[in-house]
């Protein structure tokens, strides 16, 4: 998700073109021979950048490739243009943050027992615990790291703040909290992030796109 969703706020900004192709889970997609040879981590997303020279590269890790896509786009404004300045420090801060706490802790509450291979209620429960606390413990994080102000790093172009890709990557992430018992919405800041990410065209396109089944996220 996120990479699409960066890529369609690109192709409004920057006219770059994309198109996407759907990993069929339930035929185990990701774990054929064809998938593999482009990740071979058996998982989504991966993105494939076609060079100028006729061949293709392909990329893995969601966090790596919004920061992929922020640097190689830089009229988007999706990175504090100096990567001398604190802000800029910031930024990738909070991107290794959620590629590293929130990223693992949401793969193990959604794939406890596969992960595990373990059938085991209590063992499953222990898992889903651990992940619960450390989710909760980053959106504690990160709703302080948005008091008064309107994103997570300060990036202000022309005068006026503009979202990074830690604003696209941290809304995909509380998206997949929406079911559980305490979702990123219950935290106010990163409610209010939530609904001015949710208001830019490229969600709502992103919505369509992928047919999301809640397209009503958040209510
Ligand atoms: N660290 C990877 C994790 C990717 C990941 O776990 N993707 C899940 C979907 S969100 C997946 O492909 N699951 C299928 C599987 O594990 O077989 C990333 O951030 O790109």
């Amino acid at each position: 998700m996120i990479p699409h969703w960066l890529l369609i706020e690109l192709s409004q900004l920057d006219g770059i073109t994309f198109d996407t192709q759907e990993v069929d889970f339930s035929s185990r997609a990701q774990k054929s021979e064809e998938y593999l040879a482009i990740n071979p981590k058996g998982v989504v997303p991966t993105l494939v950048i076609h060079n100028d020279d006729g061949s293709s590269s392909s990329y893995t890790e969601s966090a790596a490739i919004a920061l992929l896509l922020a640097a190689r786009h830089p009229q988007a404004n999706l990175a504090p243009h100096n990567v001398q300045s604190p802000q800029y420090a910031k930024y990738i801060e909070t991107m290794i943050y959620l590629a590293n706490t929130v990223l693992p802790a949401m793969r193990d509450w959604f794939y406890a027992s596969s992960d595990s291979q373990s059938s085991s209620e209590s063992t499953i429960k222990t898992i889903k615990q651990m992940a619960t606390r450390r989710i909760g413990a980053a959106w504690d994080l990160l709703d302080k790291q948005l008091q008064d102000q309107p994103y997570l790093v300060e990036n202000v172009v022309g005068g006026e703040w503009q979202p990074t890709a830690a604003d696209f990557l941290v809304v995909v992430l509380a998206r997949w909290s929406r079911n559980f018992d305490e979702p990123a919405v219950k935290w106010n800041n990163l409610d209010g992030l939530i609904r001015r990410m949710t208001s830019r065209g490229s969600w709502v396109a992103l919505k369509a796109n992928q047919e999301l089944e809640d397209a009503e996220w958040p209510q």
